[in-house]
C-alpha cells in the first residue's frame, strides 16, 4: 500500500515538472529565445517536429530528475538507520515497460521524420533556379532563368526557389538558419536541391555549416528576400550593370575573378592571402620553387590558371585549385589578364 503511494507521489512530481519545463520550453521556443524567427514554409514542418522534441525532452529530463528529487527526500536515512537498503532484482513488467514505451515513441518520432520531410520536399513546379556555388571560402548565386549572378541570394517572398547545390572544391553546407533548412554541398559535379519558399520579407545570412578550410567561419554570404515587385527590379538593375553585358572589358574580368572565387585567394592591393597578390604582376618576373623564372605575360597568366601545379610561384603551395579557371572561355581568360593588366 505504501508503494502505491510512492507511486502517485512520484508521478504527480514527475507530471508536474514536465509540465513546467515543457510549457518554458514552448514558450521559449515561440518567443525567439531558442531559434530565430522562422523565414520559410518548409521551416514551418522543422519546427512542428522540434514542438514534440521539446516535450519528449521535458519529459525525459522531468523523469530522472523527479525520480532523483523524489528518493533524495522519501527514502534519505533515518535516524538511527545503518543498514543497506532492501535489495531487488529484476522486474519483468518494468523491463517490458521501458522496452514498449521507448519502441512506440521511436516509430511515432520516425513517423513525425517522413511527415515532415514529405512536406519539405515538395515540389512547386514554378519554383525559380538558382545554381548555387560554394567553394573554399565564399558563395555565388547564378539565376539561368534571368542570366545574372550575384554573391548575394536576393529571393522574392513567398516563391519557391529551387536552389541546385555544388561545391568546386571540398564539402561545404548551406545553411540559413531563420529557413531552417539545410543541405551539403559536394565536389566532383554531384547537385544537391534544396526547396525554400521563404515566407518573411528581410535580411539573413547563409553560413557554411561544414569545417571546410582555415576560413571556414568567415564563409558567410547575405540573402535577402524582399517582395516580387523589388526583385524584378533588382534584376533588372542587375542586368543593367553587368559589364560583361555592356562591353567593360576590365569591369567584367574583375566581375568574372570575383564570380569564380579567384578573389579569395588573390588580393588586388597587395595583401598576401593563399596565392599571390596581382598587384603589379603583370610584365613582372615570378620567380618559382624550382629556381626558374619567368615574364607574367598573357601565356603565363593563361598556363598559371589552365594549369597551376605546373609552376608553383616561390613562397606558395600548389593550393590553387586544378579546376578553379573550369568554367572560363579562353576569351573570359582574356578579360581577367586585362583586369590584371590595370592592377599596378
Ligand atoms: C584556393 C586558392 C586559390 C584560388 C581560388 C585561385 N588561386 Fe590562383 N593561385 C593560388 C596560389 C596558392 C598560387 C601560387 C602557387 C602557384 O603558382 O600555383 C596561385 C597562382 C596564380 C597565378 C600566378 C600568380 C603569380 O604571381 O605568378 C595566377 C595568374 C592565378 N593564380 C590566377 C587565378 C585565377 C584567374 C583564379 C580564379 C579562376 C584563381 N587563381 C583562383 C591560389 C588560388
Ligand atoms: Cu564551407
Amino acid at each position: 500500500m505504501k508503494q502505491i503511494g510512492h507511486f502517485i507521489g512520484v508521478t504527480i512530481l514527475v507530471a508536474i515538472l514536465t509540465a513546467a519545463i515543457g510549457l518554458g520550453l514552448q514558450y521559449a521556443m515561440q518567443n525567439g529565445y531558442l531559434m530565430p524567427p522562422l523565414a520559410s514554409r518548409q521551416g514551418i514542418w522543422v519546427d512542428w517536429v522540434f514542438g514534440y522534441h521539446f516535450w519528449a525532452m521535458a519529459f525525459l529530463f522531468s523523469l530522472i530528475l523527479g525520480f532523483m528529487l523524489y528518493s533524495i527526500v522519501a527514502f534519505r536515512q533515518k535516524k538511527g538507520e545503518d543498514k543497506d537498503g532492501e535489495h531487488f532484482e529484476g522486474h519483468t513488467g518494468l523491463e517490458i515497460t521501458w522496452t514498449v514505451l521507448p519502441l512506440m515513441a521511436v516509430v511515432f518520432f520516425a513517423y513525425l521524420g517522413g511527415e515532415s520531410l514529405t512536406n519539405i520536399l515538395a515540389e512547386n513546379p514554378s519554383a525559380m533556379r538558382v545554381n548555387v556555388t560554394g567553394r573554399q571560402w565564399e558563395w555565388s548565386f547564378d539565376y539561368p532563368e534571368y542570366g545574372i549572378t550575384s554573391d548575394v541570394l536576393v529571393l522574392p517572398v513567398n516563391h519557391q526557389a529551387l536552389l541546385r547545390l555544388r561545391a568546386t572544391d571540398v564539402i561545404h553546407s548551406f545553411w540559413v538558419p531563420e529557413f531552417r533548412v539545410k543541405q551539403d554541398l559536394l565536389p566532383g559535379g554531384e547537385v544537391r536541391d534544396l526547396r525554400v519558399t521563404p515566407t518573411l520579407i528581410g535580411d539573413y545570412k547563409v553560413r557554411c555549416a561544414e569545417l571546410c578550410g582555415v576560413q571556414h567561419a568567415l564563409m558567410e554570404a547575405g540573402v535577402q528576400v524582399v517582395s516580387r515587385a523589388e526583385f524584378d527590379a533588382w534584376v533588372q538593375q542587375k542586368i543593367a550593370e553587368d559589364p560583361c553585358k555592356i562591353d567593360d572589358v576590365v569591369g567584367c574580368g574583375q566581375k568574372l575573378a570575383q564570380e569564380n572565387g579567384c578573389l579569395a585567394c588573390h588580393s588586388i592591393d597587395g595583401t598576401k592571402i593563399i596565392g599571390p597578390s596581382w598587384k603589379g604582376i603583370y610584365g613582372s618576373t615570378e620567380t618559382f620553387t624550382d629556381g626558374t623564372t619567368s615574364l607574367v605575360d598573357d601565356a603565363y597568366i593563361i598556363e598559371s590558371i589552365r594549369n597551376p601545379g605546373l609552376k608553383i610561384v616561390e613562397g606558395f603551395t600548389n593550393a590553387m585549385p586544378a579546376n578553379a579557371g573550369e568554367k572560363l572561355s579562353d576569351e573570359q581568360l582574356q578579360f581577367i589578364i586585362e583586369f590584371i593588366k590595370t592592377l599596378k
